[in-house]
């Protein structure tokens, strides 16, 4: 299911079930901490959002042309953020494309266009603003990649944009790199996260790989903490029955929200080493 908050119309993120695409209201902390949960006047229906984001999925589902400018505006309107209308309207429709897909519900040429679209609403959404653009100038903290052969970037996309919007300075590369190159451009850049991105539960085995990689290139002298995401993650933190998982260096995130949270707390700490 997906959480909004009821008082700012804020996107929380998953909560089981997550096959669901359903949402649900909650309040985040700035509303709690400003107390505004107290007077209910404050509340206001997540009712107008759920219907946004139905109508979109309904046009994608039944083939039906969607106008990236008009769905922008709808969304202005709304008050809805760019990463909110980005990772809570626009990827849970891309998931459920993908599950009524496997049902046999919707074609592959739907799937794909679809898919095509949301990359180009993503660049319209994210037309860099300034401040973005100076932090991703900036030497990276985070540095995000595909592990070879995964295609599916999407997502890589969705979190360089919401690192960057929290003002950590990240540089994604996509659509994916060979191990060698991941190696060699982590010992060059040596950012405090490698992220990467996998689509098969058997290429999370990369992390460790890739992170021993780096650590004989650079002689012992440097290695990155290692964070793993995308669908593979997905699978394997399903099988533990976890939301997260960090082990020796490296983890495992099911939401890109997830990982920013890690960052923002991790972040002072980690640059004080
Ligand atoms: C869209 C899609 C595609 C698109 C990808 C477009 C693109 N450029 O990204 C295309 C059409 C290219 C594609 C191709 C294929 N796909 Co596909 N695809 C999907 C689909 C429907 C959605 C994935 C997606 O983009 N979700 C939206 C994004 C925003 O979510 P996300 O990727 O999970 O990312 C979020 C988080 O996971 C996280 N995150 C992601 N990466 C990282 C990294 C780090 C470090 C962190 C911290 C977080 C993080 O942050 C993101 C934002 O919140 C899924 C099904 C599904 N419902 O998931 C199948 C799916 C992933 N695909 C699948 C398959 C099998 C394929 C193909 C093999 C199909 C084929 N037969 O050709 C090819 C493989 C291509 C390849 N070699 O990579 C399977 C994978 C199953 C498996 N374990 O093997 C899935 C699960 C569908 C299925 N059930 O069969 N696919
Ligand atoms: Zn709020």
């Amino acid at each position: 299911m997906l959480i909004w908050c009821a008082y700012c119309q804020h996107y929380l993120g998953e909560k089981q079930p997550y096959e669901s695409f359903e949402m649900t209201h909650s309040i985040c902390e700035k509303c709690c901490e400003s107390g505004r949960h107290k007077d209910r006047a404050h509340i206001r229906e997540i009712q107008p959002i759920a219907k946004f984001h139905a109508d979109i999925r309904d046009k994608a589902v039944q083939g039906e042309e969607i106008l990236i400018e008009q769905v922008l505006a709808e969304s202005k309107r709304l008050g809805i953020s760019s990463v909110d209308m980005a990772i809570g309207i626009l990827q849970p429709v891309l998931n459920e494309m993908g599950r009524l897909y496997e049902e046999g519900k919707v074609t592959v040429a739907q799937e794909h266009a679809f898919t095509d679209k949301l990359d180009r609403m993503i660049s319209d959404l994210f037309a860099l603003s300034p401040a973005m653009k100076n932090c991703k100038e900036k030497p990276p903290l985070v540095m995000l990649t595909c592990v070879d052969g995964n295609y599916h970037w999407l997502g890589l996309r969705l979190l360089e944009l919401n690192l960057l919007e929290e003002n950590i300075p990240t540089r994604a590369f996509i659509p994916s790199l060979p191990r060698d190159e991941i190696i060699q451009l982590a010992a060059n850049l040596r950012p405090i996260v490698l992220g990467l991105s996998v689509y098969q539960k058997e290429q999370c085995a990369e992390a460790s790989s890739i992170r021993a990689g780096i650590l004989q290139r650079t002689a012992g002298a440097y290695a990155p903490i290692m964070a793993m995401g995308g669908n593979g993650a997905k699978q394997l933190l399903e099988e533990k029955g976890l939301e997260q998982w960090i082990e020796n260096e490296i983890g495992f995130f099911r939401q890109s929200l997830d990982f920013v949270t890690y960052m923002k707390t991790c972040l002072p700490l980690m640059s004080a080493v």
